[in-house]
């Protein structure tokens, strides 16, 4: 069958992500020998009407990254965009259309309604795909939304697009490559576990770095992003790719996202030698009080550590953080503004406000608290504030705090372009001095 897979993410804030879900959702359909096309609405911009013209597709799927941009002193809603993307296919063509991705999968039926689409996937899209491309094929009658977890696991490798990667590697240099699933921690607003499972998989180190030598020799990308919820997972098999890419002398960079640890030396020297560029650590909040709030199982120094351990062995690192949390005062915000301000060499991107999603613990804390009133399906975006302190008073506290700390944005959007840069410059190719 003919299969048109669009990805209509549109956003570039902080920047231009490559479609990596339809990139694997493309590869499983090809390998059932179906024929797929594959549309990046960000970089093909107004091409719709003319690929569905050309290609004439017997189904159609949309990628949905993002719902929103989890931001609310500047709140950006995305589903009108796909709402407009199905209204122009409905104008061009008879075939079906399909959701998913991870955007998608935090609110399928509240998405599936707000869209009008015909059918959609919730969770890891690998096998339910080729269950509803062979219905839709033959005729018989599916559900209107499958669950990735009725179906078996399957963790497959991305097609990578040449005109597609082409696009974000003149912006970022960045191609992503996903190495993991799942992440076994608990903190309160976090969708992930809810996405991937509490339980780490991971790819194998061979695939993965077999993976990563093919796209390193066909894209000469600047730097490999691992988009593991959590890259150092507890049961430390990110040490092993490590060791792998390491012992096999792949000679490339690559970024993450930590979470707090105690990280000793041999680990930091084997992440250099693997070729890490910089470090993204999710502190998340800045107090010992307000970390407990978010059901982390660390405390600021933990954070100060890992920021040491990154230092002292040449590693950028940087780190980001959610103002607002459970057992925010005035008194924790003072106090995290002094703790993140101590931290001279770590650029921080302070948020405020926690986007509350489904079946998170933050939802049940805000509903308690009368944050979100009964019946609010949490599609348009809602945000818990702690009602410890008034939202104008936190605004003002973190901006007058922050104003004369240079390695703080706060709000994130307001120094946006900054923080482009910052990104560009981590992936811009240095030596392996300039690591
Ligand atoms: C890594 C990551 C980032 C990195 C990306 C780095 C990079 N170079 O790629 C960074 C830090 C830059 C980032 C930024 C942002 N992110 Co982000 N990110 C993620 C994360 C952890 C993984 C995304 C990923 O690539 N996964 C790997 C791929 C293979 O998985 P996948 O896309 O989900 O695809 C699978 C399924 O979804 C499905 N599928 C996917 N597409 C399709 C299509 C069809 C038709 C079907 C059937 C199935 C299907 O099958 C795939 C294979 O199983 C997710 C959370 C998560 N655990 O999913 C958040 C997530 C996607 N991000 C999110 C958000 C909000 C953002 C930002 C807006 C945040 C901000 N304010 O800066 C920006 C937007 C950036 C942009 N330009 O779009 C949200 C979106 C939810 C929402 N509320 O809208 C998520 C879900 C996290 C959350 N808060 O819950 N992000
Ligand atoms: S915030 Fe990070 S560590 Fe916590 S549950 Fe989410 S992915 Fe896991």
């Amino acid at each position: 069958m003919r299969i048109l897979l669009i990805s209509n993410n549109l956003s570039t804030d902080p920047y231009p992500v490559f479609p990596l879900g339809p990139g694997v959702i493309a590869r499983v359909l090809r390998q059932e020998q179906h024929e797929v096309k594959q549309l990046d609405l960000l970089s093909a911009g107004a091409a719709l009407a003319k690929t569905i013209a050309d290609f004439d597709p017997q189904l159609i799927g949309i990628s949905i990254r993002n719902i929103d941009n989890v931001n609310s002193l500047n709140p950006c809603f995305f589903l009108d965009d796909v709402v407009h993307t199905v209204k122009l296919i409905r104008n061009a063509t008879q075939a079906k259309i399909f959701l998913g991705g991870a955007g998608f999968s935090l609110m399928p039926e509240a998405v599936l309604d707000y869209t009008g689409a015909d059918y959609g996937i919730a969770g890891a899209g690998e096998s339910a795909v080729i269950a509803l491309a062979r219905a839709v094929e033959s005729g018989n009658p599916i559900e209107r939304l499958l669950h990735a977890k009725d179906f078996p696991a399957v963790f497959s490798g991305a097609d990578y697009d040449d005109d597609i990667a082409g696009y974000y590697l003149r912006e970022t240099g960045i191609l992503p490559v996903q190495t993991k699933r799942g992440c076994p921690h608990h903190c309160v607003y976090c969708s992930y576990p809810l996405l991937e499972g509490k339980c780490c998989r991971q790819r194998s180190c061979d695939e993965i770095v077999d993976e990563m030598i093919f796209l390193r020799d066909k894209f000469h990308p600047a730097m490999f992003y691992f988009t593991d919820s959590i890259f150092n997972d507890p049961g430390g098999s990110y040490l092993e790719l490590l060791e792998t890419m390491a012992a096999r002398e792949i000679s490339v960079f690559w970024s993450a996202f930590f979470t707090p640890a105690d990280f000793d030396r041999a680990s930091i020297a084997l992440m250099r030698r693997s070729g890490i560029k910089t470090a993204e650590l999710g502190a998340d909040a800045m107090t010992d009080a307000t970390l407990a709030g978010l059901g982390k199982d660390y405390n600021f120094a933990t954070v100060e550590k890992s920021c040491a351990a990154f230092l002292q062995q040449g590693v950028q690192v940087s780190c980001s953080y959610i103002a607002g949390g459970p057992n925010e005062t005035e008194t924790t915000l003072l106090e995290g503004i002094a703790n993140i301000s101590r931290l001279e060499q770590v650029p921080a991107f302070i948020f405020m406000g926690i986007r509350i999603l489904p079946g998170t613990p933050i939802e049940a804390i805000a509903r308690r608290e009368g944050v979100i009133p009964d019946g609010h399906n949490l599609l348009y975006p809602a945000f818990y504030f702690s009602p410890a302190v008034p939202k104008e008073q936190m605004y003002d506290t973190l901006k007058n705090g922050f104003k004369n700390v240079k390695h703080a944005v706060f709000p994130p959007h307001a120094r946006s372009d900054q923080l482009r840069l910052y990104r560009k410059l981590q992936a811009a190719v240095t030596g392996k001095d300039g690591k």
